[in-house]
């Protein structure tokens, strides 16, 4: 299976990126994780992003807060699909980086999700890797029967 990379701006943001990390365990899927800014560490973001598909990686996640241009830096130097997770902060509360990932020019997507939205990116991994993975996508059908199940019995509890 293809290797999901996650990278995050500073240690910062680990907090929140460990729960993208966490949903992809739960699915077996392996993955990396880095820590290379856009803006303090602008050559080993490029360096990763353009090596990323020859280094066995088939999705990358970005996170990053404030001016979160991480994303979109990582997205510029790879045809791979790109997932942003904009990172709540003191200032805007996220929307910063919300607007910084989720507005990118055409031809250079990044498939952004909610601030702090980690475990939906790697959800979204998920799904993108079981495009070419039967057992993967079963796994993922299983997951969403057990989450509508659990709904349901909390449903009856309210309406015993
Ligand atoms: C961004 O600036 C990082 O992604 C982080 O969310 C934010 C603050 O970084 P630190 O000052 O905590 O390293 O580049």
């Amino acid at each position: 299976m293809k290797k999901v990379g996650i990278v995050m701006g500073s240690k910062s943001d680990l907090p929140v990126v460990e729960k993208a990390a966490g949903v992809l365990k739960e699915f077996g899927i392996p993955c990396e994780m880095h820590i290379y800014s856009a803006h303090r560490t602008p050559d080993e973001a490029r360096d990763f992003a353009r090596n990323a598909k020859e280094n066995g990686f088939g999705v990358i996640i970005a996170a990053a807060g404030m001016a979160a241009h991480l994303a979109g830096a990582i997205a510029a130097n790879t045809t791979l699909p790109v997932i942003g997770i904009p990172c709540k902060s003191a200032a805007l509360d996220g929307l910063d980086a919300l607007l910084s990932t989720v507005q990118m020019p055409s031809g250079i997507p990044v498939a952004t999700v909610a601030i702090d939205g980690a475990k939906n990116a790697g959800f979204l991994a998920a799904e993108i890797l079981a495009v070419s993975d039967e057992a993967l996508a079963a796994a993922l059908s299983d997951y969403r029967a057990r989450q509508a199940a659990e709904i349901l019995e909390k449903d009856k509890e309210l309406n015993p």
